[in-house]
């Protein structure tokens, strides 16, 4: 009988001669396992250049993380742009239909260490490079809208306060702390920005189901030089989805990789990631008719106001084959902008063009991290940059200058197709002095919360007040809900009533540059999009006895559908199939995993199967915590008896009736359409009563 796993060893083998082990200098090594010593019980001997050569290389493996987004997770992908654009822009990738521009794209919490937990509360950043014909072009955004600063010259401020604190270095990856919150009492342009960062939109359910934005206004120049001001944003083909706080807490010790290992797996199975790229575009002429500046990166531009144009669409479809090499490597520059795409004078936008080359010289470790291969652009480099650490071209010829003649005057400068910076207007005395359009730092986040649904103000609520209650110092509680009360009266009250702080006796004067609008519904995580189950995981709890042929189909109907389904149990191997069949495989030991994992579960029928679930602790808190998690549980036949159990369904409630309750009996059909169904539909957050009314 042939010998399985002989039979991978064997597939996998490669001529000894490619494979042996050498040292950098590729001399073949007789022995990696032993130090030279004299002697067996000697000292080791300096002549033992492998073992020298092997510490050191492992001495200076790291280099220096990120000092804001250290921690991300990318893949690679594709762009191609629905129709051309060239009336607005004159970049190729965005004009001609026909082509696909491949990308790199890093997702990346802000504040942690590399090491941190992926579900912490925190922007996301979303930073995509699009390989280009004329050149690479970096849209280095975020999940979130706006930003927390309308200057670069805060953000060292800034980062400072959201980082662990500088005596004690804790709290690690969190912005529950004093610090923080002492800069944004001080500084309510942040306003804003803590409404977003205190709503869902900073736990993600996935990589795949956030938006993303550019966040600056940038500016299209087209072929004749016409400008128009342009807002990107990344919308996701899943729908905008959230974690439950409680259960971010949770993931973040029992799979600190959750984001991360959600798009290597979605990427592998298939299920690839998308989104749409929209623009919104403003004729230049239109500059000065919003009632706040487009300069100001505590502002978005209301959806409602300018509409969102879908102008292409990004697949992501590989992952990376080293980490290090590839997404730790990646560096990514804001001022990385090809013909057609130009920067405004947004001064947030303007700092930032200094600060992404400097970093990376420290980070990568001088200038020639571009020709790294995922920094390498595709479009072909030729110019007179020289030498430096780390080199890898083979530079040819004599003439280094320009102009030369000695190289025929090559490489050649200008002609079409080059970069010209548009040749804005500008005019002034230098000063410092924040512009007055950018005076107003509530309205848009009142905008926010009147857009926001019921359950979503709850979770806003909750954040705050779990926020400032980590905060030791009142006075910092006492000055944010007087900022809050700027946003909504309500809103402070409640926040205040949490945290042992007075609450504001008045309303006071929100802000004043809101909008046209009073309420953005494309603020909402409301009534998303429930099409698809793609990327979804769902738990079906099992033991000897289930009904085996319920397990198949519900397996069956959600993979034909892109989900993942995982038939848990008390221990790895198989179950006994309640009608004699083939055993049932079993994926993951209920103790290795926890409902926290996944988006619903599933109790199959079995009489057996179910007595066993019942009479296990750990079935019945997963049933239970799914419940408490609004998500979907599901039973047949006898396992109904465990959602009861689990208070998670019965007669006199009134769970069924608020749906993320499926249940049925017997024959799968209906009961795996209405499984598929619930799913989709993310969560049945108006369950969490205690946080609506908070
Ligand atoms: Fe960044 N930012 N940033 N940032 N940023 C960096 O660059 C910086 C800002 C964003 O996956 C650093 O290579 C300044 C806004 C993303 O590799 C650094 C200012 C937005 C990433 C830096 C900002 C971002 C970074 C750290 C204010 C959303 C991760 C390491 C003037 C529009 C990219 C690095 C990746 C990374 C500086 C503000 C997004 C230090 C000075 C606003 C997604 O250069």
């Amino acid at each position: 009988m042939t010998d399985p796993k002989q039979e991978r060893l064997d597939a996998h083998r490669v001529d000894p001669k490619d494979t042996a082990l050498t040292t950098d200098q590729g001399i073949r090594v007789d022995d990696t396992d032993n130090s030279l010593t004299l002697g067996e019980r000697g000292p080791s001997l300096l002549a033992d250049f492998h073992l020298r050569e092997k510490l050191t290389h492992f001495d200076h493996e790291r280099i220096p993380e990120r000092v804001v987004h250290a921690r991300g997770a990318g893949a690679y992908g594709r762009f191609q742009v629905y129709e051309s654009l060239a009336e607005y822009t004159s970049a190729e990738f965005l004009t001609d239909p026909s082509l696909e521009t491949p990308v790199f794209v890093r997702f990346s919490t802000v504040a942690g260490s590399r090491g941190s937990a992926d579900t912490v509360r925190d922007v996301r950043g979303f930073a995509t490079k699009f390989y280009t014909q004329q050149g690479n072009f970096d849209l280095v955004g975020n999940n979130m809208p706006v930003f927390f600063i309308q200057d670069g010259m805060k953000f060292p401020d800034f980062v400072h306060a959201v980082k662990p604190e500088p005596h004690n270095e804790i709290p690690q990856a969190q912005s529950a702390h004093d610090t923080l919150w002492d800069f944004v009492q001080l500084q309510p342009e942040t306003t804003h920005m803590m409404m977003w960062l205190m709503s869902d939109r900073a736990i993600p359910r996935s990589y795949a189901m956030m938006e993303g934005f550019g966040v600056h206004t940038f500016r299209l120049v087209n072929a004749e030089g016409r400008a128009t001001f342009a807002k990107f944003h990344w919308k996701p083909k899943l729908g905008k989805h959230s974690l439950d706080w409680d259960e971010t807490q949770k993931i973040a010790g029992k799979d600190p990789d959750f984001n991360r290992r959600d798009l290597w797996d979605s990427i592998e199975a298939g299920a690839y990631p998308e989104w749409e790229l929209g623009l919104q575009l403003v004729p230049a002429e239109d500059e000065h008719k919003f009632a706040f500046d487009l300069l100001d990166p505590t502002k978005i531009i209301p959806e409602e106001e300018v509409p969102v144009r879908p102008v292409g669409k990004m697949v992501l479809d590989r992952n990376p084959e080293n980490f290090f090499a590839e997404t730790e490597q990646v560096a990514f520059h804001i001022g990385n902008v090809v013909p057609g795409i130009d920067f405004t004078n947004d001064p947030l936008l303007q700092a930032r063009l200094f600060s992404y080359l400097d970093t990376q010289l420290i980070r990568l470790g001088g200038p020639n991290f571009t020709q790294l291969p995922v920094n390498r652009p595709v479009a072909p480099v030729a110019n007179h940059h020289r030498d430096g650490y780390h080199q890898t071209e083979i530079h040819q010829g004599r003439a280094a200058y320009h102009p030369n003649t000695l190289s025929g005057g090559c490489p050649v400068v200008g002609g079409s197709g080059s970069f010209t910076h548009f040749p804005e207007q500008a005019d002034g005395r230098a000063v410092r002095k924040r512009s007055e359009s950018f005076a107003d730092h509530y309205g848009q986040a009142t905008l926010f919360w009147n857009s926001m649904s019921d359950w979503e103000k709850g979770h806003i609520v909750s954040a705050f007040r779990f926020e400032l209650g980590k905060v030791e110092t009142m006075q910092i509680r006492e000055g944010v809900v007087a900022n809050l009360n700027h946003v909504d009266h309500e809103l402070a009250v409640k926040v205040a009533e949490g945290i042992g702080v007075a609450p504001p006796e008045e309303a006071v004067p929100t802000g004043t540059t809101a909008s046209a609008v009073t309420a953005s519904p494309a603020l909402s995580q409301d009534g998303q999009p429930a099409e698809t189950v793609t990327g979804r995981k769902v738990a079906v709890l099992v033991a000897d006895g289930v009904n085996g042929a319920q397990v198949a189909a519900v397996r069956d109907a959600l993979t034909a559908e892109g989900a993942f389904c995982e038939v848990l149990a008390a221990s790895d191997g198989t179950v006994e199939d309640a009608g004699g069949g083939a055993p049932v495989e079993v994926d993951r030991a209920m103790a290795t995993m926890a409902s926290v994992l996944y988006d619903a579960v599933v109790v199959p029928g079995g009489e057996r199967s179910v007595q066993t679930l019942l009479g296990s602790g750990d079935a019945v808190h997963f049933v239970a915590e799914t419940f408490k998690h609004c998500k979907t549980v599901a039973a047949l036949d006898e396992g109904v008896e465990l959602l009861e159990k689990a208070g998670a369904a019965s007669a006199d409630s009134d769970a069924a009736s608020q749906g993320g309750v499926v249940t049925g009996r017997g024959d799968t059909g209906d009961f795996t359409g209405e499984l598929i169904k619930a799913v989709a539909a993310h969560r049945v957050w108006t369950r969490d009563k205690d946080h609506i009314a908070a």
